[in-house]
């Protein structure tokens, strides 16, 4: 799988003020700890920017690749902001995100800088209620960038994940409809924003709902994550280094139910997170005390 750091973000403690204050040296450290963790992408996400938006995307790309050699999936609201990172970037980047309502102007962006994109499935009235919703902005917007030349190769695509503490039927249909796309769209590329799934979640809770939704997911070939790159046992299963573990959870989906004390301790927090991911039990933060 393809994983994407989350960290440069304008929200996260250190990085919003380092941005503001053009302060090079806490985005350069974290975008080195993000690497060295092994992830194939940063995501560098500066927020809607609305004030000189443009010059510190240019400002913020070039700061991190003087670090790196790794591709960025650029964030922003602001499509000038956007352009004036891309002029900047080396590589082929990552255009973080472009829905379907208003998609023109994004994806003349992919076309002119040759860039791929995250198309997130969000529509004029806001978040997809289901699956099938989600079915028909997909087809909205691959339709739309297929027509600018845009080809499926170079199209990812988010169906939203939302927290699990929020709709547990909202995190059941981002689900099914990953087990679609192919159908939908064959060649197309997925990706999501997992840390999404524990937003409100006590912080050393949330790696057990991360780690097991992407394993869900998994099942029916996400190709990419945005993910938190510090936490080890999520990038060991990413690499395909948990076998055991990723048979373990698709075998509870397909309604397997396993003796407990044939499992290890770790094995018993996954299957109830699966049971709570697939809704059969409830959310609740001691879900894994129960
Ligand atoms: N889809 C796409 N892009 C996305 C998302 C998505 N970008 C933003 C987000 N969702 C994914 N990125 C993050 C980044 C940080 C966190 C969650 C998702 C996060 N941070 C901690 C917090 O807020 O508690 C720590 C922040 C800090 O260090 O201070 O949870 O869905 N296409």
């Amino acid at each position: 799988m393809i994983l994407i750091g989350e960290s440069i973000n304008v929200m996260a403690k250190t990085i919003g003020p380092a941005l503001k204050e053009r302060n090079p040296r806490p985005i350069q450290e974290l975008a080195k700890a993000e690497v060295e963790t092994g992830v194939d992408y940063l995501d560098v996400n500066i927020g809607p920017a609305r004030k000189a938006g443009d010059e510190l995307m240019e400002w913020v790309v070039k700061t991190v690749q003087e670090v790196t050699d790794k591709p960025l999936s650029l964030d922003t609201t602001n499509l000038v902001a956007m352009e004036a990172g891309l002029k900047e970037h080396k590589g082929k980047a990552l255009i973080n995100s472009i829905s379907p309502t208003r998609a023109e102007e994004g994806l003349s962006l992919v076309t002119k800088y040759n860039a791929s994109m995250i198309g997130l499935l969000w529509g004029k009235e806001g978040m997809p209620r289901d699956a099938a919703e989600r079915a028909v902005l997909a087809v909205d917007l691959i339709y739309k960038a297929n027509q600018m030349g845009i080809p499926n190769e170079d199209i990812w695509i988010d169906p939203i994940a939302t927290p699990v503490s929020v709709e547990i039927n909202q995190v059941k249909a981002c689900v099914e409809f990953m087990s679609m796309l192919q159908d939908i769209a064959p060649g197309c590329k997925s990706t999501v924003g997992l840390s999404n799934i524990s937003n409100g979640t006590p912080a050393n809770l949330r790696p057990w709902l991360n780690r097991t939704y992407m394993i869900m997911l998994m099942k029916y070939g996400l190709y990419s994550a945005i993910v938190d790159a510090f936490d080890s046992d999520l990038i060991k299963i990413a690499r395909g280094e948990k076998p055991e573990l990723v048979d373990l959870v698709h075998r509870i989906m397909d309604g397997e139910k396993p003796d407990p004390s044939s499992l290890t301790e770790e094995e018993v927090k996954y299957v109830k997170t699966v049971r709570v991911l697939t809704g059969e039990s409830l959310y609740s933060h001691s879900w894994l005390e129960i």
